[in-house]
C-alpha cells in the first residue's frame, strides 16, 4: 500500500444517459441526463473516479477545461484533499467561488477522496471513521410536473422499486387546485402513510410561495422543498416563520459558507446539500457540521454514491436522496432494498465505469 498518492493526470469525459423518466420540472426539461466523468491517475497507480451531472449538457463546454486546469495545475504534488481544495480555491479566488469554480473543484474532489480511499483498502465511510450499511432513501425517480392522471399508478411503481417509505412529489402548477390533484394522486397510489417530500423547484415568487405554502400547510407534507430563487434568504426566512411544514433547502449552497449564511439567518428547518455544488467530500466535511452543531437535520441531493458514505458520518443524517440516473453507466449500480440504499463492501465510493457503456453514451 502507497504512503502517499502523488497527482499524474486526469482524463475527463462526458455523456449523456437516458433517464427511465425524463424530468419535467420547473428547471427544465430532460430526457437525457449529461455525466462528466472523471478518471484521476496518479503516480502509484491508483485510478480515483467521480462523475458530476452538470445538467446542461453545454456547459460542460466550459466545466470540463476548468477540472483540466486545475489538475494540470497540482500534477507532481501529494494528494492531500483539504490542501488541494484550498489552494484550487484560492487560483480562482478572482473568478470567484461559487459556480463552475467549485462545480470543478468538487469533481476533482470527490475523485481524490476515492482515490485515497483505494490507497487504504476501505470503503470512503471507513476512512472517515465511520462504517458502511444500509442508509435511508427516498425515491426521487419520478413524480415531475407531469399529467396528474398519470401519478397514482407511477407512485405505486416507485414505492414497489424499493419498498420506499418516502416519495419526492414536484409541485408549483398553475392552479392550487391541480397540486391538490397531484397529492391526492400520490396517496391513493402509493398509500396513505407514504412520507411525502415536495419540491417547487425555485418556481414561485415570494407572495405565490406563501400563498401556496400556506393553502398547502395543512396536508401533513413532509417538507417543502426550494419554493423560491435559491439566494432569497430573507424570503425563505420568512417563510420558515409562517409555515408549519419544515422548509428544505440547500441543493443549492456552493460552499460552506453559504450553509453557514442559511443557518445563521434561519432561512429553513432542514437542508440537503449537493456535493457538486458544497464542494465534494472536503466541502461536504466542512458545511454538514455547521448544520449538524444547531441540530438541523441534513439530507442529500444527487450523487447517491458517495452522499451514503457522508450520510454514515453525518451527525444529524436525515434522508438520503434516491435517484438511479447514474446507473446505466456504471459498472455495479448500488443495491436498493426496504427504502434503504446498500453501501457496497470495496475500497473507495464504489464508483467504477462500465466501459462499454461509456462508449455506447459518449457525446
Ligand atoms: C431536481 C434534481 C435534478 C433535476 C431536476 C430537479 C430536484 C431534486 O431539485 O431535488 O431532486
Ligand atoms: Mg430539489
Amino acid at each position: 500500500m502507497p504512503e502517499s498518492l502523488t497527482l499524474e493526470s486526469a482524463t475527463v469525459r462526458t455523456v449523456s444517459v437516458p433517464l427511465r423518466r425524463p424530468v419535467v420540472s420547473k428547471v427544465g426539461l430532460f430526457r437525457e441526463w449529461p455525466l462528466i466523468l472523471i478518471d484521476l491517475y496518479t503516480n502509484e497507480g491508483v485510478v480515483g473516479r467521480s462523475y458530476l451531472e452538470p445538467y446542461l449538457k453545454h456547459s460542460s463546454r466550459y466545466i470540463v477545461p476548468a477540472i483540466e486546469d486545475l489538475v494540470a495545475a497540482q500534477a507532481g504534488q501529494c494528494l492531500a484533499p483539504l490542501d488541494n481544495f484550498q489552494a484550487s480555491r484560492r487560483s480562482l479566488n478572482l473568478v470567484g467561488y461559487e459556480g463552475i469554480t467549485m462545480i470543478a473543484i468538487a469533481g476533482i474532489d470527490m475523485a481524490i477522496w476515492d482515490a485515497l480511499a483505494k490507497a487504504s483498502d476501505m470503503p470512503l465511510a471507513v476512512m472517515l471513521g465511520g462504517s458502511i450499511g444500509a442508509v435511508p432513501a427516498y425515491n426521487s425517480n419520478g413524480l415531475w410536473l407531469t399529467d396528474v392522471s398519470t401519478l397514482a399508478k407511477e407512485a405505486e411503481e416507485l414505492v414497489a422499486e424499493g419498498r420506499f417509505e418516502g416519495l419526492k412529489l414536484r409541485l408549483g402548477r398553475d392552479r392550487l387546485s391541480d397540486d391538490l390533484a397531484a397529492i391526492r394522486a400520490v396517496r391513493e397510489g402509493a398509500g396513505e402513510d407514504i412520507k411525502l417530500m415536495v419540491d417547487f423547484n425555485q418556481g414561485l415568487s415570494l407572495g405565490d410561495a406563501l400563498a401556496r405554502c400556506h393553502a398547502l400547510d395543512d396536508e401533513g407534507l413532509y417538507w417543502f422543498e426550494e419554493p423560491i430563487v435559491y439566494n432569497n434568504l430573507s424570503g425563505y426566512a420568512q417563510l420558515a416563520r409562517e409555515l408549519r411544514t419544515p422548509l428544505q433547502i440547500g441543493e443549492n449552497f456552493y460552499g460552506p459558507r453559504a450553509m453557514h449564511e442559511a443557518v445563521t439567518v434561519q432561512a429553513c428547518d432542514y437542508v440537503m446539500p449537493d456535493l457538486m455544488r458544497i464542494g465534494g467530500v472536503s466541502g461536504w466535511l466542512r458545511a454538514a457540521p455547521i448544520a449538524a452543531a444547531g441540530g438541523i437535520r441534513v439530507s442529500t441531493h444527487l450523487y447517491p454514491e458517495v452522499a451514503a458514505h457522508l450520510m454514515r458520518i453525518t451527525e444529524t443524517a436525515h434522508w438520503l436522496e434516491w435517484q438511479d440516473w447514474a446507473d446505466p453507466i456504471l459498472k455495479e449500480p448500488f443495491a436498493v432494498a426496504d427504502g434503504r440504499i446498500e453501501i457496497p463492501n470495496r475500497p473507495g465510493s464504489g464508483i467504477e465505469w462500465d466501459e462499454a457503456a461509456v462508449k455506447r453514451y459518449a457525446n
